[in-house]
């Protein structure tokens, strides 16, 4: 079972901030900005890259799920939606999220 796994059956604590059929939104434990939400489907793909095209309503659920957060959270001046994949993309859980950050104005590149 991946974290998010046991985080989705409650297993281990966190703080959610939407919750639907198909994925779940969390407060990062290790916020990188004022807000940092994971948006995580409940139906594990390890990253995106091996995403299917059977799951491309999922995956363009958790883009307008993660889109409907910023506007709840406030994030009217702008926000930064991100997916690392594998080890060089910094993908430390092995479960496809959607990282939501915001609250502060966000430096590009990325490092
Ligand atoms: O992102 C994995 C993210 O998961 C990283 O930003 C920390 C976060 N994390 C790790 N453990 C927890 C718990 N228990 N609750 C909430 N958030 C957590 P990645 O893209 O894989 O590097």
């Amino acid at each position: 079972m991946t974290l998010f796994e046991k985080i989705i059956a409650r297993e281990i604590p966190a703080k959610i901030a939407h919750e639907d059929a198909h994925c779940i939104a969390i407060h990062d434990i290790d916020p990188q900005a004022p807000v940092h939400v994971l948006v995580i489907p409940k139906r594990v793909i390890p990253r995106v890259g091996e995403a299917q095209p059977a799951d491309a309503e999922l995956l363009g659920h958790l883009l307008l799920t993660a889109g409907a957060l910023a506007r709840k959270l406030g994030l009217a001046e702008g926000f930064r939606i991100v997916i690392n994949n594998g080890p060089h993309g910094g993908e430390a859980v092995p479960h496809l999220h959607v990282h939501l950050l915001g609250g502060r104005a966000l430096a590009w590149p990325p490092g």
